[in-house]
C-alpha cells in the first residue's frame, strides 16, 4: 500500500459546487487543507435569480461541521485571487505545497450574456491565475499548480481528441505540439488563454503545473457531503449554471420535459463529482517535476445528448424530450472521440452514468422538487447574436 505523503493543499474556489466537495475529500485523505473563496457564484445567484436546487449552507457553519464530525480543521481565507496581494498574502501565510485552483467564473452561459459578463469572464478567469502564478514564482516556485481547465478548449475537432499534445508531420519534419484549441464561447476561451499562461511560465520561470481538462460534471453526493445535510454541495438547475446531466435528471424527476439543444447528436464528455474529487487527489498526490507542464483528460465517459435523454427517460417512464432550437453555437453532429488514460493510470476507478447513479440523483431532486422554478429550465440567452 503506498505511503501517504501529507500535503499542503489550498483550494481556491472552495467554496463552489466542485471545490467544496474536493476540499472536503483532501482533508477526508489526512491533507492539511485551506480553502479560499470570493463567494462569487452566490453573488451570481443574486444577480440572475437562480440558486441551489438543495439548500446550502455558509461557508462557516459548513467548516464548522466537517470540524465537528471529523476533528479535522480546515482554514478559509475569504477574498479574491484576482488581486495579487491576496494571493500573495494566503500562500505566504498557509505556506501550501499545492494549490487547486478553482476559483473562475464556471458556465459557458454566463460568459455569454452580454459585453460586460465577457469582460469579466475572461478578466477573472485569466488575471486570477496570472496572479497565481507570479505569486508562487515570486514565493515559493517548488508549489505544484492543479488547474482546472476544461475539455471544451478543444472544440470538436474531426479527428480524435488526444490528451495535451499532437504528433504533428509537416514539410517532411515531426514534431509533438499543444493540441491545437478553439473554442465556442467566452468561457471556454479563457481557459484557453490560462493553459497557454501556464505552460509559458512552467518553461520560462521553472513552475510545475497540471492543467486538469474536466468534462461535463454530474451529481451532487461525495462520501463526505453525504455525511450530514449542512456539508452539501451547491446543485445549478436552471440553463446558466446547471449542467446537462443534472438538468436532465432535474427535468425528468419533476414532470418537465428534458430540452435537448438542437440535434444533441454528437459527443460530449463527461464526468462524476465523485470522480471529479478522486482526480484532483491523484493530480495533488502525483506532482509532476519541476518545469513541467502536464495535461490530464479528466473524463470519464462520451455520450451524445440526445442518448443522455434517452437514459434519463428510461428511468422516468412518460418523459417528453423536446428538442428545442440550440441556443449555442455548437455543432449537432459529428465525430468526437477523446482519449483519457493518464488519470485511469494513476488509479481512477470510474463511475459510469447508470440507471443507479440517475436513480440516486433523482432521490436527492425529489426531496428538493418544491424549491425548482420551473421558468429557470428553459435556455435564457441565446448566443448567435453579440447582445
Ligand atoms: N445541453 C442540452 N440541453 C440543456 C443543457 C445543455 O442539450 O438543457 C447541451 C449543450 O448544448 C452542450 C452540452 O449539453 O452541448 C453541455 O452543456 P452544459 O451546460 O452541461 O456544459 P458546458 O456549457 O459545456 O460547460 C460545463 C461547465 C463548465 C465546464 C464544461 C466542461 O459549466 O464549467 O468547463 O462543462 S466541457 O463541456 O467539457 O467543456
Amino acid at each position: 500500500m503506498k505511503h501517504l505523503v501529507k500535503r499542503r493543499i489550498m483550494v481556491l474556489g472552495g467554496d463552489g459546487y466542485c471545490g467544496w466537495p474536493t476540499a472536503l475529500h483532501l482533508s477526508a485523505q489526512g491533507h492539511d487543507v485551506a480553502v479560499a473563496d470570493n463567494f462569487a457564484h452566490r453573488r451570481f445567484d443574486a444577480e440572475l435569480g437562480t440558486g441551489s436546487l438543495v439548500p446550502i449552507n455558509g461557508l462557516r457553519t459548513r467548516l464548522d461541521t466537517w470540524e465537528s464530525l471529523t476533528g479535522k480543521g480546515i482554514i478559509p481565507y475569504i477574498g479574491d485571487v484576482v488581486d495579487y496581494g491576496f494571493s500573495r498574502r494566503i500562500i505566504t501565510e498557509f505556506r501550501p505545497d499545492t494549490i487547486v485552483h478553482f476559483a473562475e467564473q464556471c458556465s459557458a452561459p454566463y460568459s455569454m450574456i452580454d459585453f460586460d459578463h465577457a469582460v469579466y469572464t475572461q478578466t477573472n478567469n485569466v488575471v486570477s491565475t496570472l496572479s497565481v502564478l507570479y505569486a508562487i514564482s515570486q514565493i515559493n516556485p517548488d508549489i505544484h499548480l492543479v488547474k482546472l481547465g476544461s475539455m471544451g478548449v478543444y472544440g470538436w475537432p474531426n479527428i480524435d481528441v488526444e490528451e495535451g499534445w499532437l504528433e504533428v508531420e509537416h514539410n517532411g519534419r515531426k514534431a509533438v505540439v499543444p493540441y491545437p484549441k478553439q473554442s465556442a464561447d467566452f468561457y471556454h476561451l479563457s481557459k484557453i488563454f490560462d493553459s497557454h499562461n501556464i505552460e509559458f511560465a512552467c518553461g520560462a520561470w521553472k513552475l510545475r503545473a497540471t492543467d486538469l481538462h474536466q468534462g461535463i460534471v454530474y451529481g451532487q453526493e461525495t462520501p463526505e457531503t453525504a455525511m450530514d445535510a449542512r456539508l452539501a454541495t451547491r446543485l445549478g438547475y436552471c440553463s446558466v449554471f446547471g449542467t446537462v446531466i443534472n438538468r436532465f435528471v432535474i427535468q425528468a424527476a419533476i414532470g418537465e420535459p428534458i430540452t435537448v439543444y438542437g440535434g444533441g447528436g454528437q459527443g460530449r464528455p463527461y464526468i462524476n463529482l465523485r470522480d471529479t474529487v478522486r482526480c484532483v487527489q491523484l493530480a495533488c498526490e502525483n506532482p509532476p517535476e519541476q518545469g513541467e507542464y502536464r495535461v490530464f483528460n479528466q473524463v470519464t465517459e462520451t455520450l451524445p445528448p440526445m442518448r443522455v435523454a434517452e437514459m434519463v427517460a428510461d428511468c422516468f417512464p412518460g418523459t417528453v424530450i423536446d428538442k428545442i432550437p440550440n441556443p449555442r453555437v455548437e455543432p449537432d453532429d459529428g465525430y468526437y472521440n477523446v482519449v483519457h488514460t493518464k488519470l485511469e493510470e494513476l488509479g481512477l476507478k470510474p463511475n459510469l452514468l447508470s440507471g443507479e447513479l440517475i436513480g440516486s440523483l433523482a432521490g436527492i431532486v425529489r426531496r428538493n422538487a418544491h424549491r425548482v422554478r420551473p421558468e429557470l429550465l428553459r435556455p435564457a440567452y441565446d448566443w448567435h447574436q453579440a447582445a
